[in-house]
């Protein structure tokens, strides 16, 4: 990668990073609330540390690592980026800082403790959503900056496939795109002249519908990268080949189909919307399952091969071929292999009988943790493993790789032990998102507490895994002893795989059938909410 595009991305990686230490430090706070193990002093309360934590590592964490990871492997795959467009990152950069440090200082002040969810009824500082909207729109100017450089590849090189990964980023930053005109429709005409005062109320229902229309795709925007990991890097690294070129871009494919127009599956138990749409919605979801099944797929047949070629006779004796010794690959595939009972978890919430169980009690919370605080951000640890270094000039040592494994198993110890605990609660029917409450003495709330005990366990080990991540990162940024030259590992497709069919790279056919199921959708439902408003005939004046 060029220097001045690393600088770029490095930029985006020290946000993220602060945002980890400070949203973990809250995350461990909650546990130990939650297990009555201490008490916040005044005047902070509960929900005040469970909007930094989810904030941060939800909404900032994850956007600043994706689009400095992103500006990275642009340039790396398809090219340097021009002066122009190396401006417009930075822009975007800068645009996304202001907003987050207006939005965290108000969060701190305790003038924005509406969690991370942020829709009404619950109503912040106005200054919280101005800087929501910045970091909104610094992430459109960065995505720009991105996409500009594929389109000029395009140019340049026509009627020829592109780059895998710059597809990826491609399809990543259209569904953003796409995934946030609800959100900043609900901020700029809901919740900004709501908190000025310039409306006295809107409608809640509408909030957090258009939330939700952002909200799911938003869990697959913080996907989409560590599958480019799975997809493009874990090969290499390996010593493989990318299984199919075509079925990789066709999952992406229907990640940007299918992405948006399901959010009403975070709604089921809304009484305001009709249950037509929610089935709608619901096959929706269980078709944006598909991708991550032909994910799965492809990445064990990836593995299987690379395992027979090295000698592997026996059914499963190829996964003792694998590479465990290597960050790069170990941290991934524990990603990977989470993901599996988070994807299972996922696919219980949608389904419409088992939401009524577990809507809202902390079984979400554990789902949430196995797939994006496992799946996806120990798939961003093990990019980082080699991606600062290759990024700053310094080399994954043997000694930083042996604690990255430590860091990882950490990781995943202190995960596995907390969602299994969020898992089973949940199922006992303890509520997500509250303090600790013996809820008056009842029974029922006492048969949580062993498991309120394991959370607060776990949520510490996840912490120490937090401070030698950080200790590890610090060392491959800035020692001295590391200097040296690290690869960004970028697979190539198998022989053995068939051409890629154009159509793939046809955005001009996905748009349009995206805008077409986004408008089916959701149309009807929004007008229906309208028109049923309790603001009664001013319904349509809303904002
Ligand atoms: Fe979810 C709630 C449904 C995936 C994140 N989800 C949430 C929330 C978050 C979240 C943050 O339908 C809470 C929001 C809030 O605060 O209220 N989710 C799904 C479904 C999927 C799914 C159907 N979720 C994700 C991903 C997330 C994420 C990914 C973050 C990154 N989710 C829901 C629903 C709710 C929900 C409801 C609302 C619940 C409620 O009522 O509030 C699917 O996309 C999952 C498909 C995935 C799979 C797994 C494929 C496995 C792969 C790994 C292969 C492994 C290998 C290694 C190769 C089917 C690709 C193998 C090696 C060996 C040796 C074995």
């Amino acid at each position: 990668v060029d220097p001045r595009d690393a600088r770029l991305s490095m930029a985006h990686i020290y946000v993220a990073f602060i945002a980890l230490f400070i949203g973990g430090l809250a995350g461990l706070l909650q546990v130990l609330v939650r297990a009555d193990t201490i008490k916040l002093p005044e005047p902070i309360n509960y929900y005040q540390v469970l909007t930094v934590h989810g904030v941060l590592l939800g909404l900032i964490l994850t956007i600043f690592f994706i689009f400095g990871f992103q500006t990275a492997a642009m340039s790396r795959a398809v090219g340097t980026l021009t002066d122009q467009q190396r401006l417009l990152g930075w822009i975007g950069f800068w645009v996304m800082t202001v907003g987050t440090v207006m939005a965290a200082v108000m969060v701190l002040l305790n003038e924005a403790t509406v969690l991370y969810t942020f829709y009404a009824p619950l109503q912040a500082h106005w200054i919280f959503y101005a800087g929501l909207a910045l970091v909104v729109i610094g992430t459109w100017l960065a995505a720009l900056s991105e996409s500009l450089r594929w389109i000029q590849w395009r140019k340049e090189n026509p009627n020829q496939t592109s780059p895998l990964i710059g597809f990826m980023i491609i399809c990543n930053n259209l569904m953003w795109f796409v995934a946030t005109i609800g959100v900043a429709t609900e901020v700029l005409f809901q919740l900004l002249p709501w908190s000025l005062g310039i409306v006295d109320r809107v409608d809640v229902l509408l909030s957090r519908t258009l939330f939700w229309s952002f909200g799911h795709a938003l869990v697959y925007f913080w996907l989409l990268p560590a599958y480019m990991v799975w997809y493009v890097v874990v090969p290499k690294v390996i010593g493989g080949k990318i299984f199919s070129d075509s079925l990789a871009r066709l999952s992406f494919i229907m990640f940007v189909l299918f992405s948006v127009p399901v959010g009403l599956h975070h709604q089921l138990t809304e009484p305001g919307v009709d249950a037509s749409w929610k089935f709608f919605q619901v096959v929706l979801t269980m078709m944006v399952v598909i991708p991550s099944l032909l994910t799965a797929f492809s990445l064990f047949a990836t593995f299987e091969l690379r395992g027979r070629e090295l000698g592997a006779k026996g059914v499963f004796s190829w996964l003792k071929k694998l590479p465990w010794g290597d960050v790069r690959f170990f941290a991934p595939f524990i990603g990977m292999l989470v993901f599996i009972p988070g994807g299972a978890g996922g696919i219980v919430n949608a389904s419409n009988q088992m939401n009524q169980l577990i809507h809202n009690t902390i079984w979400v919370t554990g789902h949430f943790h196995l797939t994006v605080a496992t799946a996806v951000v120990l798939t961003f640890f093990g990019a980082t493993y080699w991606l600062v270094p290759h990024l700053t000039g310094r080399q994954l040592t043997k000694e930083m790789n042996k604690l990255g494994i430590i860091q990882t198993i950490l990781w995943a110890l202190g995960m596995g032990i907390m969602s299994i605990s969020m898992h089973a609660a949940g199922l006992l029917g303890a509520p997500r998102r509250s303090s600790f409450s013996d809820y008056g003495g009842a029974d029922l709330a006492k048969t949580w507490l062993s498991y309120q005990v394991g959370q607060a366990v776990g949520g510490t080990l996840l912490f120490i895994a937090i401070l030698l991540f950080l200790y590890i990162f610090i060392k491959l940024r800035w020692s001295s002893t590391h200097k040296g030259f690290e690869e960004f590992p970028i697979g190539t497709v198998s022989e053995h795989a068939q051409k890629t069919p154009p159509i793939l790279e046809n955005f001009k056919l996905w748009i349009v059938i995206l805008v077409a199921l986004v408008l089916i959708a959701y149309t009807y439902p929004i007008y229906d909410i309208i028109s049923n408003s309790p603001l009664g005939s001013k319904g349509y004046k809303l904002w």
